[in-house]
């Protein structure tokens, strides 16, 4: 059976050890695709990477067809289809936003660039590691052979949440909504979007107005509640499980690629604007997305009222504000 090369980065992480399993279990890829994993780590994860892959092969997962670790970039994306880029410096106390960016800089440049050399012509790459969309941006150009649009950041774990906390506020099933938007960076500027979904084929305001008690009440808690409990949530796990999202957060970059691979007709990512809905060319914002299995495709056409508009106006100044930032340390 012909095996996919799925390249995981932090793999000794909390993210990653929710991760591996999943992937070698079929989760990514479904039941009938052989995987081969690399796990990259820094020399003091290493030994965290070792433990998985030991419960990795005490699984005896008939998916999984052979496990390398390493701390070397080059030889982690050697022949690499698919990669997860996890492993981030997380910012520590007293750390400014310049040197968070220049750490990581330091981390997904050089990872952008071993797998320009050394990665299958096929890769599509999902960045994890914060800050994720600019984290994506460097990598994608320290790879100038790979297509931009090879490249994604995750706000798919975003847009699960929206889709979660929707489902709640109208008690449908999460099945029974679509076009839920993310749109701008992940982080807490970010703009969970209900403007053009439906709850079983209705509009989501409609819905909404209809169990809150007029459109005001809905708007009043899109506002107040809905959008700040999405874009806030990952503090919320903080506080509540005493660390950040893990599983969540791996399900959700499961998703990510698996809809990027087998298609969906509706998700959101971070992925490279050409200009769309005038986010500046070059960025990767989040947006919503399609797929045909062939990758993500940015959805045209929405319209977008003065509130979206100014919500996703801020989102995409901090961007710009981070990829200037990079520029002005010479990461760019
Ligand atoms: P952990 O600190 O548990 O794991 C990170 C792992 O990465 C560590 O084992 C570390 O040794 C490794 N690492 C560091 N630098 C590396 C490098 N240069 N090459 C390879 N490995 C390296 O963090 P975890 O909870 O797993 O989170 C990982 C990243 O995901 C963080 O940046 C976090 O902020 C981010 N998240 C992103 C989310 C998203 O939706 N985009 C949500 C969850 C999460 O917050």
């Amino acid at each position: 059976m012909d095996a996919t090369t799925i390249t995981v980065t932090g793999a000794g992480g909390q993210i990653g050890y929710a991760l591996l399993f999943r992937i070698a279990s079929g989760a990514l890829l479904g039941p009938d695709r052989s995987v081969r994993l690399r796990l990259l780590e820094i020399p003091q994860g290493l030994r965290s990477a070792e433990g998985a892959a030991l419960e990795l092969q005490d699984c005896a997962f008939p998916l999984l067809q052979s496990v390398d670790i390493t701390d070397d970039a080059r030889t982690a994306f050697d022949g690499a289809n698919l990669a997860l880029l996890v492993g981030a410096r997380p910012r520590t106390a007293g750390m400014e936003r310049a040197d968070l960016l220049a750490a990581n800089a330091g981390i997904f440049g050089p990872q952008g660039a071993a797998l320009n050399e050394v990665a299958a012509s096929d890769i599509r790459v999902v960045v994890v590691g914060n800050p994720a969309n600019t984290n994506a941006l460097i990598a994608a150009a320290s790879a100038p052979d790979i297509p931009g649009d090879r490249f994604a950041a995750l706000t798919r774990l975003d847009h699960d949440r929206a889709l979660a906390q929707l489902a709640q506020a109208t008690d449908a099933s999460v099945t029974d909504i679509r076009g839920i938007a993310i749109w701008g960076n992940h982080s807490a500027t970010q703009f969970p979007d209900v403007d053009h979904a439906t709850v079983a084929g209705r509009p989501a305001r409609e819905v909404l107005a209809e169990r809150l008690g007029g459109a005001e009440a809905a708007a009043t808690w899109l506002d107040d509640e809905f959008v700040p409990r999405v874009a806030k949530r990952g503090a919320e796990i903080i506080s509540v499980r005493g660390s950040s999202s893990a599983a969540s957060a791996a399900n959700a970059a499961i998703s990510h690629l698996r809809d990027s691979v087998a298609g969906t007709d509706g998700t959101s990512a971070a992925v490279l604007s050409r200009g769309e809905y005038g986010v500046p060319e070059g960025l990767y914002s989040s947006f919503p997305v399609t797929s045909d299995g062939s990758g993500y495709r940015i959805v045209e056409g929405l319209d977008l009222d003065d509130r979206a508009r100014s919500r996703i106006d801020a989102s995409v100044a901090e961007l710009v504000a981070e990829r200037d930032a990079v520029r002005e340390l010479g990461l760019l």
